[in-house]
């Protein structure tokens, strides 16, 4: 069975068209409205769309997160999602769906050689390098995975963040992630948040999960190098103090915040190295 999972806040223009041309090629569709305050819900309900609602809107990392635990429940071979916003286009989803009966775990549906506007094309390079996961095109909503692996991409975020924090799951974990080259549109209302929130969200998102995931390296390093830099500056104050009798206030109020930073720091890396750990374990 292929299933579409559709994340759709506010589309009632665009969201009809997509749902016609993606049921003619899967077997059906979930839809989370997420809030919607326009009629995207009822639309999608009366075109025989199951519809998730949210009382309010929480994001499109909650609605994924929810599109995924219906799916998990029907399970299907392959999920399908796309955006809303006819920005993907569902004819090609047979070949996102072909990738992974080909044996691929996660497809990505990437804009290589797609016509985008040039500001976009450099924020997406930047944000998929900042991902550190490999992969070009980290911001594409229009991807496919294997039914099974479902459940070990259940993402934590809420926002615009999500995209990248289920690559790095599918890194995690070690599966097969594949790109195909897609096309896309940017006629239209093609975007729910103004391109520099979104580009932060999606840019914090991907520190704090790099961040929590190598909190030793990330954390520890930095403090250990203040560290020994503090250690310098106070042995030099030392000296110098031998020698002159005199206290170099400057260097020594450097070494003090050098020492406090370092230590901050430290503590951090092992307080969230010990919990990630206790987490990880409890799994
Ligand atoms: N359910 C839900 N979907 C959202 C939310 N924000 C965006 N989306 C959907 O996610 C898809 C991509 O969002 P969009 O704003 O077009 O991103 P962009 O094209 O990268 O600027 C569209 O289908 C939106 O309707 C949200 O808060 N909740
Ligand atoms: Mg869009």
């Amino acid at each position: 069975m292929i299933l579409a999972a559709i994340p759709a806040f506010n589309e009632e223009k665009s969201i009809a068209k997509v749902l016609v041309q993606t049921m003619k090629r899967v077997d059906k569709v979930l839809v989370c409205d997420d809030g919607s305050s326009d009629e995207t819900g009822e639309i999608a309900r009366s075109m025989g769309a199951q519809v998730i609602s949210h009382e309010r809107n929480l994001g499109k990392g909650e609605a994924l997160r929810d599109l995924f635990r219906e799916a998990q429940g029907l399970n299907p071979d392959v999920v399908v999602t796309l955006d809303a916003d006819g920005q993907h286009n569902p004819s090609d989803i047979p070949r996102l769906v072909a990738a992974i009966e080909a044996g691929a775990d996660v497809v990505v549906g990437s804009r290589f050689s797609a016509d985008i506007p040039l500001k976009r094309r450099l924020g997406n390079k930047v944000l998929s390098g900042v991902s550190m996961t490999g992969i070009t095109d980290t911001q594409s909503g229009f991807r496919s995975y294997r039914g099974k692996v479902i459940g070990t991409l259940m993402p934590a975020e809420m926002g615009m963040g999500v995209d990248t924090e289920i690559l790095k799951l599918a890194v995690d974990n070690k599966m097969k992630i594949v790109e195909v080259p897609i096309g896309v549109s940017y006629e239209g209302d093609t975007s729910t948040y103004n391109p520099v929130f979104h580009g932060l969200d999606v840019l914090l998102a991907s520190v704090k999960q790099t961040s929590i995931r190598h909190p030793l390296l990330f954390y520890g390093l930095p403090g250990f190098v203040s560290l020994l830099v503090a250690a310098g500056l106070w042995w030099w104050t030392l000296s110098y103090f031998r020698e002159h009798a005199i206290l170099e206030t400057n260097v020594t109020i450097v070494a003090a915040a050098a020492t406090l930073v370092g230590t901050l720091l430290m503590a951090v890396a092992i307080i969230l190295w010990v919990l990630i750990s206790v987490v990880r374990e409890s799994r």
